[in-house]
């Protein structure tokens, strides 16, 4: 067996592992990723597509902002469709504040690129990651590489290991408290070189179902459409998916939209899911380990991103001498991600066809949407959501 010896073992080379490294490393704190998967295999994962201003200023503070910058595309707001009729959220004049489209893919590969060049040690296809003794003042973390047995010893754990990872099951079940909805559908996505039908995000509620019209740059569309989760994407031709994409569009949109071929496709399910606490011993939750929300708000990367800027503090201070800011981590942390789970459950809520609940619950999103349009307060309450709460 290898030992080796760090001060923040990472589990997880996703948004959130790889920017904690990064703030990690600005503030003189060393530490080892541990990933299971390839870095190829990382940046081949479409995903989150809008950043919040929160999160824009943790990549600057890291010291990879500079491609953000000059790539992302910058929105004053985004689009909301109903029964035709398109109202826009003035994200700017509601708030003061705008929202950056730009793909996760890029902020991780940015991310890699920066702790890459930094020479800071990662391990890909690091197989059978446990963690021990995360209760002691010396945890330490057992894996494989290439066959050979090795052990990490550290100050702490982060567990950004994502919702399937082995961070979150490692705090005892008589500690650890679940709460979790699951909802009756998936999002059927659309990667296309095209040119986007809006540079704003459309969101769209349709009697056939919820439609999202996103984009990654000005010749990258992203689209959505609520699907069966019985649905497989073998299913799903390219003309299945433009055909069932264009008839929930409103006129306007449908004009402008133009087809070709996919470059990915894939289903997601939809799920609001909390984990308390997100710390236990040495071992700290972050990001999609701790919680998930359902994609409609774009909250999920942002969340990732405050969790890990809240815990970089954290350890920053522990470093310095005191150990304030690891002990209201988690109720910090879950003061901010409760909320955005309300949001994202409201947003779903309002926004797609529920299989089960019949004409009450579709006059109810017709009346909270008219209330929306016609509401500067109900506006503002939305587009402070939407452009992300404070830390
Ligand atoms: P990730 O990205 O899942 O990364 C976790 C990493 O941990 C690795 N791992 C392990 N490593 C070692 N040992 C193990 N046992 C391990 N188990 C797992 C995994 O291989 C992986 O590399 O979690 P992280 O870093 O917390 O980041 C969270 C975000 O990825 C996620 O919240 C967002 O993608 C959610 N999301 C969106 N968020 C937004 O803020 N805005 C959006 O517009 C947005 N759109 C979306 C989304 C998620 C989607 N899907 C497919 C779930 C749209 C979609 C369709
Ligand atoms: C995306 O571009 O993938 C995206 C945008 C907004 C969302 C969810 C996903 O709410």
């Amino acid at each position: 067996m290898s030992v080796s010896r760090t001060q923040v073992a990472i589990v997880g080379a996703g948004p959130a592992g790889l920017l904690l490294g990064a703030l990690l490393a600005k503030a003189g704190i060393a530490s080892v990723i541990l990933e299971q998967r390839s870095a190829e295999y990382v940046l081949g994962r479409i995903r989150a597509g809008v950043l919040e201003q929160i999160a824009v200023d943790l990549l600057d503070e890291a010291g990879v902002g500079a491609r953000l910058h000059r790539e992302g595309l910058v929105d004053d707001g985004f689009l909301l469709v109903f029964g035709g009729r398109v109202q826009r959220i003035d994200l700017h004049a509601l708030t003061g504040k705008r929202v950056v489209v730009y793909g996760q893919t890029e902020v991780t590969r940015d991310l890699m690129d920066h702790r890459a060049g930094a020479g800071l040690p990662t391990v890909y296809e690091a197989e059978d990651v446990a963690l021990h003794d995360i209760e002691s003042g010396r945890p330490w973390i057992s894996y494989r590489k290439d066959g050979v047995e090795q052990r990490l010893d550290c100050d702490f754990i982060a567990g950004c290991d994502g919702f399937h990872g082995v961070s979150r099951t490692s705090i005892p079940a008589s500690v650890l408290r679940t709460f979790e909805k699951v909802y009756p559908f998936g999002w059927l996505g659309l990667l296309a070189d095209v040119a986007p039908i809006s540079h704003e995000i459309a969101y769209v509620n349709h009697t056939r179902g919820f439609a999202l019209a996103s984009l990654r740059s000005p010749t990258r569309s992203r689209y959505y459409v609520q699907c069966a989760l019985s649905d497989r994407v073998e299913d799903w031709s390219d003309d299945a998916f433009w055909a069932e994409f264009r008839a929930r569009l409103p006129d306007e949109l449908a004009a402008k939209l133009v087809t070709g071929p996919s470059i990915e496709k894939s289903i997601a399910p939809l799920r609001s899911f909390v984990a308390e606490p997100m710390r236990h011993g040495r071992l700290f939750l972050a990001g999609d380990a701790a919680h998930i929300v359902p994609p409609t708000g774009a909250k999920g990367l942002n969340l990732a991103a405050g969790d890990v800027g809240l815990l970089a503090q954290a350890l920053a201070e522990h470093y310095r001498g005191s150990d304030a800011g690891i002990d209201d981590y988690s109720r910090r942390a879950l003061a901010r991600v409760w909320k955005a789970e309300r949001f994202s459950w409201w947003f779903t809520t309002m926004m797609h066809r529920f299989p089960d609940e019949g004409e009450f619950a579709e006059r109810m999103q017709r009346a909270e949407l008219d209330y929306l349009t016609s509401s500067r307060a109900m506006q503002t309450a939305v587009a402070e959501n939407y452009v992300g709460l404070p830390l």
